[in-house]
């Protein structure tokens, strides 16, 4: 793998579809899609993009793009449906054939094993909240391993174990939808990162080939002071949105300072074990995935009430994103940053930033920005083909700071774009399209690529190493 790995991404439960088949287990997802008064899109990923069943096309049109690397997540329900229980063989041969897919191509398969679809009976026994779920996570890893670790060289063991857990329990609309628990908050992100760190161990355990690391969502903080409360409120909302997860990755510790973040209440921490810190400090990756949108803008908040603000409805909401903590930070909003039509900035600069700042605290850790893109409200013409002008020049900028930051000695080895073809968006259905290729929901999910494949394609060329 000595060259730069171009490529794009995508999620199971947002691209499989084929929900009850191949003996599939339910998950979470379809078990709030199903029944949850706040679906508020109604829709849910029983078909999505219909991956389970074209993912032969959509490979092949992977590597005619250009591209040669893919990465997908394993449906832990397809592997065990229970999640608990016995391996079903079923499962095990979808993904031996999209990896053999992926290998046909000359594509490098990256997979990720937990990307938010818990098999339901975990989710039933409080999911990530109970540390039972660590030890489900680490036998379903082991089986993976044993059955794909041959040829899948690149592994990651969480999605966004932050943006996750930050969704589930505080701004709640992900299930379980608790609203500004921070107790769960706290509780199910430690066991996310220990499972991360048991899960890494036994990978190393067993010498394969390949490289293990984590993904995650990280947001630059950025202020528009900076006065001393200023700076305080930063290294907070770092704190919050980042550190957590980056220092417990790659320095082997949980910053104990997270659980100060409820003055009043406190945390209840008898979660917290003795015997995890080892565990910890034998799991540091070999690499970060890092997804980067967007910078966090903050300013300090010492008065008033801790309040979330998420807008679901995309261009039809009045609502400003954000988060108010006390004694922590505030969303600060930045009029002069274009914004998408969900609300969040358009700021591609944080790329550069993030890089440089991950160098400045983790040194020469190798990183592969494993999402980017911008989410749009998309029409195709006659033929089903999307001139999707504005997300090619974002993420020509996007780009063009990653490679800046490249040049000036991060050790960043590869990109992937969200999303290889439209899919389903947890929280906005299948209006908001992130994709570089167009699937048409409406008729027979046929596969359109954009002008944005074109494009990509070509910056590929431009770029390949040699
Ligand atoms: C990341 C997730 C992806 C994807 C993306 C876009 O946080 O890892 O799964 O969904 O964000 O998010 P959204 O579809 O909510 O705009």
């Amino acid at each position: 793998m000595n060259k730069f790995l171009w490529g794009s991404a995508t999620a199971s439960y947002q691209c499989e579809g084929g929900w009850n088949e191949g003996n599939r287990g339910e998950t979470q997802w379809d078990n709030f899609s199903h029944h949850s008064a706040l679906n508020i899109n109604h829709v849910n990923g029983d078909v999505a993009s219909d991956f389970y069943h074209k993912y032969e096309e959509d490979i092949k049109l992977l590597a005619d793009g250009g591209q040669n690397t893919f990465r997908f997540s394993i449906a832990w329900s397809r592997i065990i449906p229970d999640g608990v229980g016995e391996i079903n063989p079923a499962g095990i041969e979808f993904y031996n054939k999209v990896i053999d897919t992926c290998l046909k191509y000359h594509l490098v398969p990256n997979v990720t094993l937990f990307h938010y679809d818990l098999p339901k009976p975990i989710y039933d026994i409080g999911g990530w909240e109970n540390r039972k779920t660590i030890t489900y996570f680490v036998r379903y890893a082991q089986i993976c391993f044993k059955y794909f670790g041959d040829r899948v060289p690149l592994w990651s063991t969480i999605n966004e174990p932050n943006y996750y857990s930050y969704c589930s329990y505080i701004v709640g609309n992900y299930p379980p939808n608790k609203k500004l628990d921070f107790n769960a908050f706290c509780k199910s992100g430690y066991h996310l990162l220990l499972a991360s760190a048991r899960v890494v161990r036994e990978y190393k355990k067993l010498n394969l080939p390949g490289r293990i690391g984590i993904v995650i969502d990280t947001s630059n903080v950025q202020t528009k002071r900076s006065d001393d409360l200023s700076m305080k409120a930063a290294r907070k909302a770092d704190l919050f949105y980042n550190k957590w997860v980056t220092d417990t990755v790659c320095k082997g510790y949980f910053p104990q300072q997270l659980f100060t973040l409820t003055k009043d209440s406190g945390i209840d921490l008898s979660f917290v074990k003795k015997a995890d810190k080892p565990i910890f400090m034998s799991g540091i990756v070999d690499f970060l995935g890092l997804n980067i949108y967007s910078r966090a803008f903050i300013k300090p908040y010492t008065e008033g009430k801790t309040e979330v603000f998420m807008n679901n409805k995309g261009k039809n909401s009045k609502v400003k994103e954000g988060i108010k903590i006390k004694d922590w930070f505030e969303t600060d909003y930045d009029p002069d940053i274009p914004r998408t039509k969900w609300g969040s900035e358009l700021y591609p600069k944080c790329m550069y930033d993030e890089l440089m700042d991950i160098k400045k605290n983790y040194g020469n850790i190798l990183i592969y920005i494993t999402e980017n893109g911008i989410g749009e409200y998309e029409t195709a013409d006659k033929t089903g083909y999307v001139v999707d002008d504005e997300r090619i020049e974002i993420m020509k900028k996007y780009i063009c700071y990653m490679l800046k930051a490249k040049k000036e000695g991060v050790n960043v080895q590869g990109y992937y774009a969200w999303s290889t073809m439209d899919l389903y968006s947890w929280v906005n259905g299948y209006e908001k399209r992130y994709g570089l290729i167009r699937v048409d929901f409406d008729h027979d999910l046929k596969r359109i690529p954009k002008k944005s494949y074109f494009w990509y394609k070509n910056l590929i060329l431009q770029n390949t190493e040699e």
